[in-house]
């Protein structure tokens, strides 16, 4: 009910009387008002004036089910939405949802994390009220050894989705981080269960620093956020919103073919890597190689000092001039 009449309240610049909420929601005159008196603590300002009803005043930054659910209306992805103040880490989180049989699409959202998880052990930083932290089920019928894919086509969703709200350039270092101005903005992390051919969920975690004023010390050099990039403030959910529908539809052109064959160039466009030197970090050895793009399966290109293309799968990459590599 809570969607229903902020819906109401947006859709009508001036007042909109309890009785017609009640009306139009079939409800009494004391549910509107105790779901209008919820939606004042989530950070809607609604103000009420005597014989003429309600009328709503601004949206604070609010990150709620509400909130959320009214943008992504008659999305495929972005509902069910889970939204917590505080939590160990939405990818978790979103696992354990998906276990129990949530859908695709279903989309958890937390204000906090005290466990934010980045890839190979490593931690996420994720205070509370400046960040989007935030993982989305997915259930694609497609073999497990090329889920890794997802990671590039949510990392198309992500540099897309903040340039459509900010226009602010991004650009994307290969496979899943979102860099403006040479500093990373997005972190994303994709995690899967799946047995033999089998995929049974895919959940993708996305890392996004919007307003945050400053960064802790051990990430200074190499984080910025939407804000230090632009001197704006934005709303949590407008950048929320546009990824995951950016993410809706590259995510369904890539299905359609399951191959990045369509996405190829627009990533081409995005990746920070294209024609410069990067070195490739595994476990035995080092490989320097100029990067050449990627391939259909999502592998990245890098021309060695022998001539040779070779085909990385996923991995390390430090790219000359991005996160101190010189
Ligand atoms: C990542 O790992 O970049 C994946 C980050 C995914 C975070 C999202 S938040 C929602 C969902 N729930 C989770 O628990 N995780 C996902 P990786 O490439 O391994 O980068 C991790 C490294 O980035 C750290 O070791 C730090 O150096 C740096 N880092 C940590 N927090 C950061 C931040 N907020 N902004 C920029 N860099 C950060």
């Amino acid at each position: 009910m809570k969607s229903e009449i902020i819906r109401k309240l947006k859709e009508n610049n001036g007042y909109v009387s309890g009785q017609q909420l009640c009306e139009d929601l079939g409800v009494s005159r004391t549910a509107v008002w105790k779901a209008i008196r919820r939606l004042r603590d989530e950070g809607y300002q609604i103000e009420a004036v005597r014989n003429r009803g309600y009328r709503l005043l601004g949206i604070a930054d609010v990150l709620t089910e509400t909130e959320c659910s009214d943008r992504l209306a008659g999305c495929r992805l972005g509902s069910p939405v889970y939204c917590f103040d505080e939590t160990d880490s939405t990818n978790i989180q979103a696992k354990i949802l998906a276990e129990k049989g949530a859908p695709e699409g279903t989309l958890v959202i937390a204000e906090s994390q005290t466990s934010g998880k980045g890839r190979r052990g490593r931690s996420w930083i994720s205070p509370p009220g400046e960040g989007l932290w935030f993982s989305l089920v997915l259930r694609p019928q497609i073999r497990p050894s090329v889920t890794p894919i997802l990671t590039l086509v949510a990392a198309m969703a992500a540099a897309a989705g903040i340039e459509d709200v900010t226009g602010l350039k991004t650009r994307i270092k290969w496979p899943n981080d979102i860099v403006i101005s040479g500093k990373k903005v997005v972190g994303i992390l994709t995690e899967l269960s799946a047995e033999a051919q089998e995929t049974h969920y895919v959940v993708i975690g996305i890392g996004i620093n919007v307003n945050m004023t400053e960064f802790p010390e051990e990430i200074q050099k190499t984080a910025t956020s939407i804000y230090l990039e632009s001197g704006t403030f934005f709303r949590r959910s407008d950048i929320v919103t546009a990824v995951i529908k950016r993410m809706e539809s590259y995510y369904m052109t890539y299905m359609a073919t399951v191959s990045l064959e369509e996405l190829r160039d627009e990533y081409m466009k995005r990746l920070v890597n294209l024609g410069r030197e990067v070195v490739v970090m595994e476990p035995q050895r080092e490989r320097r190689g100029i990067c050449e793009g990627i391939d259909r399966n999502g592998c990245l290109l890098v021309r060695g000092e022998d001539g040779n293309v070779e085909r990385v799968i996923s991995g390390e990459v430090s790219v000359r001039g991005i996160y101190g590599y010189v």
